[in-house]
């Protein structure tokens, strides 16, 4: 167990009840000396209950009545002994007995140090860790029952046999290794290397789950572009339901970016109305024109507004869905019209965004790659699958540069999973959770 260490779980703020943690060597004592008047003491009482108390401040004074729940390692969230206090909500209360264990000898925890000691204990594996903070972050049904799959493991379990079929592998080609130059038969390498390629396109099949878990986790970015005055801000609006965007009959109405959080059959979508695209006569216009360029530039989906019977630009942008506005005033000619059938035009555009992020939300109880970290272990490790392919399929001198790939690809899959992992990649990992997860 770990020096003990305490932070508020739940988030600051106004609330009924927050919720202290406190875990690792010495929790108890530092509980009976906080509760002094509680019989039996903290340290006396089993695992898996709870008891109602009054906390004290080093004079005696009362701090607090508290609900404390009773942990005892192995069995808590960090594996260690742990108690969870439910004092009172709100800036203060929370904020005094927090204190009050700091002076009786916790430390403040650092950002993800109960989740981090839970992986140090062997509870989680590195991918549960991190579908812990998506879990927290989720904004849509859809992106947490995403996150949920990869606590249970759905990640794990699609990379556990591969790491463990690396490493068998490795030891496999290393043991080729020790023979004399000419003594291993012609086909020495035939069963590694058919082993080797199944390893290869398995993570190259765990790959491609990387845009629906990155989508879930971090939204769809869908940009609204086109000339101005074409309805990007009007149709902006009528998605989110609200006016959030000025509309106005004068071209160059909308300059900054404005991105605001939608949800799509529980999709999270970051929607952005831009600058409509025009060579500006202004200098904040063109500064306008120039973000929602960039912003095209890294979008999922580009939905391009132009209003119906117009000529299509020549800049259109690649890959861009093009929508017809305004078919009020171009009978005929299709489209949608915000302004004669909202409800139409609305149910449209979203048909449309559903088509182009389907594909890609679907199953959200499937394994799915959710951080940039595991995709890029992932994509290190396929390389050098494949690498260690080529070397070994070069024959008997190919084998010390495939047995060298083939445990650097091992090693990448184990960091994935935190199987191999350093202080430096824990930190890493860690350094993006607030403090009390
Ligand atoms: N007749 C008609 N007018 C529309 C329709 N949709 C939007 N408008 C009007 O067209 C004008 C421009 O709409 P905006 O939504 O501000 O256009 P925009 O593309 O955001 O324009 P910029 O921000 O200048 O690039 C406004 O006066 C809207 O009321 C439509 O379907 N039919
Ligand atoms: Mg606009």
């Amino acid at each position: 167990m770990g020096e003990p260490v305490a932070a508020l779980a739940s988030a600051p703020g106004l609330g009924g009840v927050a919720l202290i943690r406190l875990s690792g060597e010495g929790a108890y004592a530092i509980v009976d000396r906080l509760a002094p008047g509680l019989r039996p003491r903290p340290s006396e009482r089993p695992a898996g209950t709870f008891a109602y108390a009054t906390l004290r401040d080093a004079g005696g004074g009362a701090l607090d009545d508290a609900v404390l729940l009773f942990y005892r390692a192995p069995r808590s969230y960090t594996g260690e002994d742990t108690v969870e206090l439910c004092v009172h909500g709100g800036a203060v209360v929370p904020r005094r007995v927090l204190e009050a264990l700091f002076g009786l000898g916790a430390r403040p925890a650092g950002p993800g140090e109960f989740t981090r000691r839970a992986f140090l204990n062997g509870r989680l594996d590195l991918t549960q860790a991190e579908a812990v903070a998506d879990l927290i972050a989720a904004k849509t049904p859809r992106a947490e029952r995403a996150a949920r799959a990869n606590l249970e493991g759905r990640l794990a379990g699609a990379l556990g046999p591969l790491y463990d079929e690396a490493l068998a592998l490795s030891a496999e080609v290393e043991h080729l290794l020790d023979f004399d130059e000419g003594e291993l038969p012609p086909d020495f390498a035939a069963g590694a290397l058919a082993r080797l390629r199944a390893l290869a396109a398995r993570a190259g099949e765990v790959l491609g789950t990387w845009r629906r878990g990155r989508l879930l986790r971090e939204g769809a970015l869908v940009v609204l572009a086109g000339p101005p005055n074409a309805g990007k801000s009007t149709l902006m609006n009528l998605l989110l339901g609200e006016a959030r965007a000025i509309v106005s009959p004068e071209p160059g109405t909308t300059r900054d970016a404005i991105e605001e959080a939608f949800s799509l059959d529980g999709v999270p979508v970051r929607l952005t109305d831009t600058a409509g695209l025009r060579e500006a006569p202004g200098a904040v216009e063109r500064e306008g024109v120039a973000r929602a360029r960039g912003l095209i530039a890294r979008a999922d989906v580009v939905l391009y507004l132009l209003p119906a019977g117009e000529a299509l630009p020549a800049d259109v942008p690649g890959g861009a869905l093009v929508l017809r506005t305004k078919a009020d005033l171009a009978p005929g000619r299709g489209g949608i019209s915000a302004t004669a059938d909202p409800e139409g035009a609305r149910r449209a555009a979203e048909a449309l965004l559903r088509r182009a992020l389907g594909a890609q939300a679907e199953a959200p109880d499937a394994a799915a790659l959710a951080t940039a970290r595991q995709h890029a272990g992932l994509a290190e490790a396929r390389a050098a699958f494949e690498a260690a392919g080529e070397a070994l399929a070069g024959g008997e001198a190919g084998l010390v540069p495939a047995a060298g790939r083939l445990r650097a690809g091992a090693e990448a899959l184990g960091r994935v999973l935190g199987r191999v992992y350093s202080e430096d990649l824990l930190d890493r990992v860690f350094s993006s959770f607030c403090v009390g997860k």
